[in-house]
């Protein structure tokens, strides 16, 4: 039986797009937040978030009547809900968004209806929503303890679409289905299958939960392994970029990006889930936590170093004199969330602990954040180039791949995301990034300022943690 109206609770960067995908199918969607602005904003069939293709889409299921947004539920077949599920303390996974869901949609349920859970969620979410569900509606039978003798059917069916290529990846991403009941599962096929042309593979609703935060664990590792082999190579004087490009040449290898940490509010949440579920058990996936969370400090720390060395070889100068610029804020590259970003995390770190002048570069956003504005300072990025002694290279967007590397003479550079690797390799091969230590800072024979291994050592000339002194 095909669907014709359907609830999204959540109208965020999940939500949002997975309401419209079903608008676009001629199905009425109505679309629940808590958010008064995004009601209103979607309702004018703009959308409140940056992602892809996602405002034509919203745009033309507003403005076709499929798409409507408020801020209370009302009845409908099937409620999909897509509402975050942060950690507590101590890394505890906090379901108290999904229990106000629930509560608020358990008023208008009926006979019939199908309640999806797309929100990632810790390893029983789907049994305990259930049970939610059942508390609050006693006169409907819900299928808590896998009871096929169900009149409404639950089911986990999370969402598994990258930032950035949201539209694209909801269509063609295979999906796991974790009915809490075959029925549940077979229903909830039903309904995916409306825009879904991936396949829709049907599991349990434990095994599907455990699935996606296999998913993005997975992903923390791998890495968790770059990132480990960057500390290694920079230790040994060795390229990581090239001794990873290197190494993915082998069949049957094929090692992620390093960079300067992990973002986002997944990657770096959803582990915590399955080592708070089995903390003896999950050692690897702890470690790869602890690790991508050590390498925002490590980068900081790398800035302070180099600042070290301009100071002990430029004896003239103080730390006010010297200008930082901090290329890209976002968690990733081209897209404008500065969410949980660790290039965000580092620049105020630095604009806090230094006495240097630092600025943020960030091409995706035309403001800083309410709380970081009259703090740091955003820059355009030729501007920040140009007035900078240190250029701490954050996030790769596509802007900051298109910069030359003769812009850098002079100054000294923190890559780490490899952005002057690969197409400007060859114009960079006599000069030396920061993260390939040499001895000495020096004027190499294309004039850009190789940069040194600091002065770990505590050889630093006198004078310099005076002039490095707020
Ligand atoms: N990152 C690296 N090196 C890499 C890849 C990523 O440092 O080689 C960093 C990114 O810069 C970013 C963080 O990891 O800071 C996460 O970015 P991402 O692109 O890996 O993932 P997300 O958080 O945007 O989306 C992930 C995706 N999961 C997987 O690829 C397994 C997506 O499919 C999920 O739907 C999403 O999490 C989610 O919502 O759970």
């Amino acid at each position: 039986m095909k669907f014709k109206k359907i609830s999204v609770i959540g109208l965020g960067y999940i939500g949002l797009p997975t309401a419209a995908m079903f608008a676009s199918r001629k199905i009425e969607v109505v679309g629940v937040d808590v958010n008064q602005k995004a009601v209103d904003t979607i309702n004018e069939g703009r959308i409140h978030i940056v992602e892809p293709d996602l405002d034509m889409l919203v745009q033309a299921a507003v403005h076709g009547g499929y798409l409507r947004a408020s801020t209370t539920p009302e009845p409908a077949e099937a409620f999909l809900i897509a509402v975050p599920t942060p950690f507590k303390e101590h890394h505890e996974p906090d379901l108290a968004y999904i229990e106000s869901a629930a509560k608020a949609i358990a008023p208008v349920l009926e006979k019939g209806n199908l309640v999806i859970l797309e929100s990632t969620s810790p390893i029983g979410a789907t049994e305990q929503l259930t049970q939610w569900l059942a508390r609050e509606r006693p006169d409907l039978k819900f299928p808590v303890d896998g009871s096929e003798d169900c009149e409404v059917h639950v089911a986990h069916c999370p969402e598994r679409v990258l930032p950035g290529k949201v539209v694209r990846e909801l269509v063609a991403n295979d999906r796991v289905i974790g009915g809490m009941t075959p029925a549940c599962s077979q229903r909830s096929v039903e309904l995916y299958r409306s825009f879904v042309v991936g396949e829709c593979v049907i599991t349990n609703a434990r095994t599907a939960e455990m699935a996606k935060l296999t998913e993005n664990a997975s992903r923390d590792v791998g890495i968790a392994f770059a990132n480990e082999l960057s500390l290694i190579c920079d230790k040994h004087d060795i390229d990581v970029w090239e001794l990873i490009s290197l190494a993915n040449r082998h069949p049957r290898v094929n090692i992620l990006e390093p960079g300067p940490g992990v973002g986002g509010h997944c990657i770096a949440v959803d582990p915590w889930f399955i080592v708070s579920s089995a903390p003896e058990e999950a050692k690897m996936i702890r470690a790869a936590r602890r690790i991508n969370d050590a390498k925002p400090h490590w980068v900081i720390n790398k800035v302070k170093e180099v600042l070290f060395s301009i100071l002990k070889n430029q004896p003239d100068r103080s730390a006010r004199d010297i200008k930082v610029a901090c290329m890209g804020l976002a968690f990733k590259a081209d897209i404008d969330d500065l969410r949980e970003s660790p290039a965000l995390e580092i620049a105020e770190a630095l604009n806090e602990d230094l006495p240097c002048t630092v600025f943020g570069v960030e091409p995706n956003i035309s403001e800083m954040p309410a709380n970081l504005r009259g703090v740091l300072e955003l820059r355009e990025m030729d501007e920040a180039i140009d007035a900078a002694d240190i250029v701490v290279m954050l996030v790769d967007h596509r802007e900051f791949k298109t910069i030359q590397p003769n812009r850098m003479l002079g100054k000294e550079l923190v890559d780490t995301r490899g952005v002057f690797r690969g197409k400007h390799q060859a114009a960079m091969s006599l000069w030396t990034p920061v993260n390939t230590k040499r001895s000495t800072t020096d004027e190499s024979s294309n004039g850009i300022r190789n940069t040194t291994r600091g002065d770990k050592d505590g050889s630093a000339s006198v004078g310099v943690e005076e002039r490095l002194a707020v």
